[in-house]
């Protein structure tokens, strides 16, 4: 080396780089983050893992579990609400989230790595901090967008991912919190949001170091800068609530890899798996399906026609899929789950279900409901949606649809449905 590193020019010298605006993004991620955090819990929890092996995509989690509960039936729209938020919410925030890092850009690649114990701690908690977050929003976008190209293992990474980033982000703010809030109180807000280009001076009294120590003429104001972020999260927001919103935003909902539109007519409502795309032939699900009613005592076999002979119930509920999606509500006719159960043998207190579907390939198996689901009224095998016969893309000859529950829960052309049995016999 021929030239001292501190007489190096640093390629780092906008003028707007400082702890004040690091730590007015900062703020913002600390609100968004935890509301990421909390809704991610949920959604694993909504799939109640401990209920079956088919259920929990996460078996190893071990103590990471232990605030999992039985997920209710209401308020109905509780897993479109949870998931909604999280998807959309996480989003939203990535202009947030790459405004931080471009904030804090020189401390990543600080000569030398490492001063101190201390110092090294600092700096592998960025790593987690930086890596995690990135990880955490990489991996949730993928999913979202390309339709789970980690097969079967999204849901493993996303959890650990989520507590390693987590950690990292509360030890962050352990260690930053003094210098963020002294930071925050050296500016005024307001004042900087009146500030234009040509008045924006490097931050002062630094003792950060993220100050250039060489700064550049500003070409942005501070205000710009945040600006340019704020409107960044408002048009991804935008682009995106739709798809969970449903109605006439759905069609804003340019972000949306799913059902912008799902056309017209009872059935006009997004399909994520078509039947033909999950190889549901035409005499899997024509005259010949009969529903199998198992339980534990005996079966029971049904024909469509028995099963329209039974008492049909309403109930308006949406789909809320894992990828934040949804079908908004729908107004679903068919058999109480509870009323299939008395049929095998459950009069009182109907347990839980396992609900196979006649589908053989693809990812989806079977899933296992709760008692609490099935004994709520509004849980259906659903033969009907918005006065009409099931379409086979909704699922036709008969779907199962349950208030508050993640999409996985709603099974397509089911075949069998085992009160009382949580998994596959062979495994049982
Ligand atoms: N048989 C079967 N049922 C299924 C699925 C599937 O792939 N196969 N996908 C589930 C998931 S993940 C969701 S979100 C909903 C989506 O319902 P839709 O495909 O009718 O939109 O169906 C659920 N039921
Ligand atoms: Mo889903």
């Amino acid at each position: 080396m021929n030239a001292p590193l501190a007489r190096r020019r640093s390629p780092w010298r906008s003028p707007l780089r400082g702890p004040w605006l690091t730590s007015v993004l900062g703020a913002v991620l600390l609100v968004g983050i935890p509301v990421l955090f909390v809704t991610g819990l949920l959604s694993y929890a909504a799939y109640n893992p401990g209920l079956s092996a088919v259920n929990d995509k996460t078996p190893d989690k071990g103590l990471l579990g232990f605030y999992l509960f039985s997920w209710p039936t209401h308020p109905y729209w509780l897993y479109r609400l949870t998931q909604g938020v999280h998807v959309t919410l996480g989003i939203a925030l990535v202009p947030v989230l790459l405004a931080k890092l471009w904030s804090v850009v020189p401390k990543l690649f600080t000569l030398p790595p490492v001063r101190s114990a201390g110092h090294a701690l600092e700096r592998l908690s960025l790593l987690l901090l930086v890596g995690g977050g990135l990880f955490e929003f990489t991996t949730g976008i993928l999913n979202v967008q390309l339709d789970y190209v980690f097969p079967g293992s999204f849901y493993p990474l996303h959890f650990y991912g989520g507590w390693v980033f987590a950690g990292a982000v509360l030890a962050h703010v352990c260690l930053k919190l003094p210098t963020a809030v002294r930071a925050l109180r050296s500016r005024d807000l307001r004042a900087e949001l009146r500030t234009p280009t040509a008045r924006t001076r490097p931050e002062t009294g630094d003792t950060t170091g993220l100050v250039a120590s060489d700064p550049a003429e500003p070409t942005i104001s501070r205000r710009g800068a945040l600006g340019m972020v704020g409107l960044g999260s408002l048009t991804l927001l935008l682009v995106t609530a739709g798809q969970s919103i449903g109605g006439p935003l759905r069609r804003t909902a340019l972000l949306a890899p799913h059902g912008r539109s799902p056309g017209t007519g009872p059935g006009g409502f997004p399909v994520n798996k078509t039947a033909a795309g999950s190889h549901i032939r035409p005499q899997d699900v024509g005259t010949g399906w009969r529903l199998t009613v198992d339980g534990g005592a005996g079966t029971v076999q049904l024909t469509l026609d028995d099963l329209r002979q039974l008492p049909l119930h309403r109930a308006v509920l949406p789909i809320a899929c894992v990828e934040g999606w949804s079908t908004g509500d729908q107004h679903w006719e068919g058999v109480r789950l509870r009323d299939l159960a008395a049929l095998a043998g459950h009069e009182a207190d109907p347990p839980g279900v396992f609900v196979e579907s006649v589908q053989r390939t693809g990812s989806f198996r079977a899933v296992a409901l709760s008692a609490g689901q099935v004994r709520d009224g509004r849980s259906l095998l659903a033969l009907r949606v918005n006065g009409a016969d099931l379409t086979h893309d909704h699922g036709y000859p008969a779907r199962v649809i349950v208030p508050g529950a993640p999409g996985v829960m709603n099974t397509k052309w089911v075949g069998r449905l085992t009160f009382g049995a949580t998994g596959f016999p062979e495994h049982a």
